[in-house]
């Protein structure tokens, strides 16, 4: 399938270096983008539907119940397109709610009931590089890229799935 992405050249080249990154770089550079993000993120923004919300929440829900290797691998899983329960959930939400989801993983790594980052993590120079990028982007941009990131992550979610 086919996602029907930004036509802004410069944001759809950094979603693909972002995606050719290693998955666990991937991991390591998305979290240290939320950390950069910091405040600039609100869930409560226009556009942030209950429905979402409830959608994000409820998965968030699941995953904090699982151990932290459970966790990590479901999150890796999502990066790698595996299909499982877990994966055709995620891909049966919208994007923004995709983004929601991310939004509170790592809020949950910040409170302890997400795996949280090795205290001596260091992101690989190839992400360092593809994170300042990213940063010299305007902040509506780097939304869009991370619409564009999150988007295809998961499996899809079938029709008549009882999710
Ligand atoms: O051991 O319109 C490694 C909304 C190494 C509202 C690891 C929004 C090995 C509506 C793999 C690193 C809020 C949705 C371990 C807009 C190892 C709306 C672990 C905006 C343990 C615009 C790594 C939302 C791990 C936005 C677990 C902008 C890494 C949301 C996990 C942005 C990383 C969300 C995670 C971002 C990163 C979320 C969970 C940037 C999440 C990032």
């Amino acid at each position: 399938m086919t996602f029907t992405q930004t036509n802004d050249p410069d944001i759809s080249q950094t979603v693909q270096s972002l995606q050719s990154l290693d998955v666990d770089d991937q991991l390591g550079l998305f979290y240290v983008i939320y950390k950069e993000m910091g405040n600039s993120i609100t869930p409560a923004a226009p556009g942030a539907s209950t429905v979402g919300t409830d959608i994000a929440e409820g998965l968030f829900n699941q995953v904090k119940e699982k151990s932290h290797e459970e966790q990590l691998q479901l999150q890796r899983d999502l990066i790698n397109k595996a299909d499982n329960e877990y994966t055709r959930m995620y891909g049966s939400m919208s994007e923004t709610t995709k983004l929601l989801f991310w939004y509170r993983l790592a809020q949950g790594m910040d409170n302890g009931t997400i795996i949280p980052m090795p205290s001596d993590y260091k992101v690989s120079g190839q992400a360092e590089e593809v994170f300042n990028k990213i940063k010299g982007m305007e902040f509506q941009q780097q939304i869009t890229l991370f619409r564009d990131y999150v988007g295809p992550m998961g499996a899809e979610a079938k029709s008549g799935s009882d999710i």
